[in-house]
């Protein structure tokens, strides 16, 4: 009787609660991606490799992205730079082809950096390209069409943080005092302000691929009215994807775990979680220089092969790979880049099998390699490997036959019930990876 009246009491109580906090703390866990998000994941698993575009006002300053929070500028000094961002050379042809031609099949644009300055045309604030530049056009439309006319899908980044409205209060980590009063409305920053550029950015681009949030990290603690903004994307175009770069185990309403300059589950960037999720895609993102906005001083590039052999490892820990480019304050992408993009286009072009459509493994990634596996086939990426055999852990299957991909060239190979033992071809003059595929009775 008594557990009866408890059980009454708890049942009110809760009732109350939900009542009072629109829906129970629990409903955030049932979220049910709809059969067209579920196809848009497979889609982006399938692309595996990404152009990452930051692109801003603070391109001009050629110093980073970071270049308002790093020299303490005032918001009145910081405001000069939209009236000389100019960039006459932009062409968002040029742009999609050349990530086309680096074997990339989405490009993830800065739409706005922490700097809140929005490179679209927005209504919800004149903070933005069309009303604050001689420029005043929007390029992420001319990007938009572009890339729905070359079959690229096209991801917004968009920085939950910002450094210019001064409804951006209270201030977290990454703050300083740049002339903003010390008051403001958050929950009409997130209500009004970034919801409201989210609604825009999901309603006048056509279908885009999702939203990729970055610098929730700056305040931790605080309530992002995730659940409402998450629904209100997923409600406006039920495809799009939502790619948090929160750094933490991912939360109800998103759809892709990614990590910032690590493979998923590293942790060399400091800031990552070790947590990877085996029910979400992943990605990796990384630079093709130090930098993710224009830096003029930076002249420390990966070559092709390094970049390859991130994207190799990426794919074998089931990951994509998001590759960044700064453009220039004119538009342009820097020669050092798109050379380097095109290597590995050619690369992509001879090779692609074994990463397009696959996903990671079955073997686990190790220092000499990594596997990809697609339909019956499974390649063996030998990225660092010297000796003239390679022992491998047993598959569950027979291997039908083993062959080098770049040549047909057959392969030896024993496979018994402990494992499998490969007989490598000797590395060509810069060949990263030797890939060789694995053909398996079903
Ligand atoms: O958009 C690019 C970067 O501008 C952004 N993410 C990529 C994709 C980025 N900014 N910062 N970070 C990533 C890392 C964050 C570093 C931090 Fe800190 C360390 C935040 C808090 C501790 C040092 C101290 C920087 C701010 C406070």
């Amino acid at each position: 009787m008594l557990h009866t009246r408890l059980y009454a009491v708890f049942v009110v109580v809760i009732g109350l609660a939900v009542i009072a906090f629109g829906g129970p703390a629990w409903a955030q866990g049932e979220y049910h991606p709809t059969p067209e998000n579920l196809k848009a994941r497979q889609e982006f698993q399938d692309a595996k490799f990404g152009m990452f575009i930051h692109w801003g006002v603070y391109s001009v300053l050629g110093d980073g992205e970071w270049v308002f929070h790093n020299r303490k500028l005032k918001l009145a000094e910081y405001e000069r730079l939209p009236k000389f961002f100019n960039p006459q050379k932009f062409d968002a042809k040029a742009w999609v082809a050349l990530a086309k031609a680096a074997g990339m099949k989405y490009i993830t644009i800065t739409s706005r950096h922490h700097d809140g300055f929005a490179m679209f045309d927005s209504k919800v604030s004149d903070w933005n390209i069309v009303q604050r530049t001689p420029y005043a056009k929007d390029p992420l439309k001319m990007l938009a069409d572009e890339c729905h006319r070359q079959g690229i899908k096209l991801f917004f980044y968009y920085s939950q943080l910002d450094w210019h409205n001064p409804d951006y209060y209270p201030r977290g980590v990454a703050a300083w005092d740049n002339g903003r009063p010390d008051h403001g409305n958050w929950d009409s920053y997130l209500d009004n302000y970034m919801d409201g550029q989210l609604r825009e950015l999901l309603t006048n681009y056509g279908p885009i691929g999702g939203i990729w949030f970055g610098g929730m990290w700056d305040k931790p603690n605080a309530d992002w009215h995730l659940q409402k903004t998450y629904s209100l994307i997923h409600q406006l175009q039920p495809a799009a994807l939502i790619i948090p770069n929160h750094h933490q185990t991912p939360k109800p309403g998103e759809d892709v775990q990614t990590f910032e300059r690590d493979l998923p589950g590293q942790n060399t960037a400091g800031f990552n979680t070790k947590y990877v999720s085996d029910q979400l895609p992943l990605e990796s993102s990384n630079t093709l220089n130090d930098s993710w906005g224009f830096n003029i001083g930076d002249s420390h590039y990966k070559s092709p092969e390094e970049v390859e052999e991130l994207l190799v490892r990426a794919a074998g820990n089931n990951s994509n790979f998001l590759l960044n480019v700064g453009p220039m304050p004119n538009g342009e992408i820097q020669e050092e880049f798109a050379t380097r993009l095109r290597t590995v286009g050619k690369w992509l072009s001879k090779f692609g099998d074994s990463i397009y459509g696959t996903r990671g493994g079955p073997l686990r990634a190790a220092d000499w390699g990594v596997t990809t596996h697609q339909g019956n086939k499974i390649y063996v990426h030998i990225l660092r490997w010297n000796a003239p055999l390679l022992a491998l852990d047993a598959l569950p299957n027979k291997i039908v036959d083993a062959q080098q991909l770049a040549t047909g060239a057959r392969v030896e190979f024993t496979q018994s019930q402990k494992g499998i033992v490969l007989s490598v071809p000797p590395a060509g003059k810069e060949e990263i990876d030797r890939v060789i595929v694995l053909r398996m009775a079903q």
